[in-house]
């Protein structure tokens, strides 16, 4: 057993999160991580709050166990949803995407434990400020809307920001990630892109496939002109996009070709069109494996790392 500031906060056996991934986390899977002794987080996305009503109810249903709920600050329903997790008293809200200090008063008086994704130390201090019970820093490794540092260089810079449990997040997938992060001074670690091919994950057969086959090279960044940078899985729509960014179609042009792109590569496995957003440890997946059985190999291996290690020392 691996016993952290993030297990004592949160009452669970591992500190393991399973990233919010919009269109992906669903009650299904966040229940099966939170069973797994790790914490489910259901991703809102840009769906509206009856969607993640549902998905919450769904996930009480299968487990007994704490999950979060995490908010995409730049979803148009980003309110509706801040208030739906208030009214429901979810354990954990965990936000991406931008700044959600408007909210917090609302989810503290709820007695939500509240655990931003920051991607600055500007941020990081504002949130403890704040009354957040942790922070997560994810580094641009990560799938989907990237900041600029990398996990090695953050982590570290936000743990000596703030006096609160830091998850690290971004390119993690295994003990040896995350052992690292715990020697940057985190104290858990949130992971996208592994719990993709979770048994409990419902994405669309051809979205597992190519996270399978996928390669070290296989991902990219885009929509830097827009100013939201996305690491996906390097496909035709991504390079075709990649490329639009450098031509003279206007930014509106840019923008509607990435409507709906989401939803076509989780839901339909549109190899063409749809945007299958992924993070540099893609390669690292290399089979289907349920929810309990991610966690248990990734926990299972923290404890010969660690001794292996103190060995080192004469
Ligand atoms: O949010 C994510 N990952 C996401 S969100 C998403 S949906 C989307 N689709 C298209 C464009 C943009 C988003 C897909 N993947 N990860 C957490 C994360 N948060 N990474 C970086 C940040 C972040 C960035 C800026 C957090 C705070 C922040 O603050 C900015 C500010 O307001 O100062």
């Amino acid at each position: 057993m691996i016993r952290t500031a993030i297990t004592e906060l949160l009452g669970i056996p591992h500190p393991i999160f399973q990233g919010g991934m919009a269109w992906i986390a669903d009650g299904h899977l966040a229940a099966a991580v939170s069973n797994a002794g790790g914490l489910g987080i259901i991703a809102a996305g840009n769906a509206p709050a009856d969607y993640v009503e549902r998905e919450i109810e769904q996930a009480r249903q299968e487990t007994d166990r704490p999950f979060g709920v995490n908010i995409m600050l730049m979803s148009p329903y980003a309110d509706d949803v801040a208030a739906l997790v208030a009214r429901q008293h979810v354990e954990v809200v965990t936000t991406g995407a931008g700044n959600p200090s408007k909210y917090m008063e609302q989810w503290k008086k709820a007695g939500i434990k509240v655990i931003p994704v920051v991607a600055s130390v500007a941020m990081a201090k504002l949130m403890t400020r704040l009354g957040a019970s942790a922070l997560i820093a994810e580094g641009g490794e990560s799938g989907g809307h990237v900041g600029e540092l990398t996990t090695m260089v953050l982590v570290p810079q936000i743990v000596d920001a703030t006096s609160l449990p830091v998850v690290a997040a971004g390119g993690i997938a295994d003990s040896r990630g995350f052992v690292a992060a715990l020697m940057l001074g985190a104290q858990g670690v949130q992971m996208g892109t592994r719990f993709l091919c979770a048994t409990e994950c419902s994405i669309h057969p051809v979205y597992k496939e190519k996270i399978l086959k996928a390669s070290d090279l296989c991902t990219m960044v885009t929509g830097k002109r827009l100013g939201h940078p996305v690491r996906s899985l390097r496909t035709t729509f991504a390079r075709n996009y990649g490329q639009a960014e450098y031509s003279r179609i206007s930014d509106e042009e840019l923008e509607a070709m990435a409507v709906g792109t989401l939803r076509k590569a989780v839901v339909d496995g549109d190899t063409e069109c749809g945007c299958f957003l992924a993070g540099q440890i893609a390669a690292m997946v290399r089979q289907e494996q349920s929810a309990l059985q991610i966690v248990e190999e990734v926990i299972g291996g923290v404890e010969p790392l660690l001794r292996g290690a103190a060995t080192w020392i004469e």
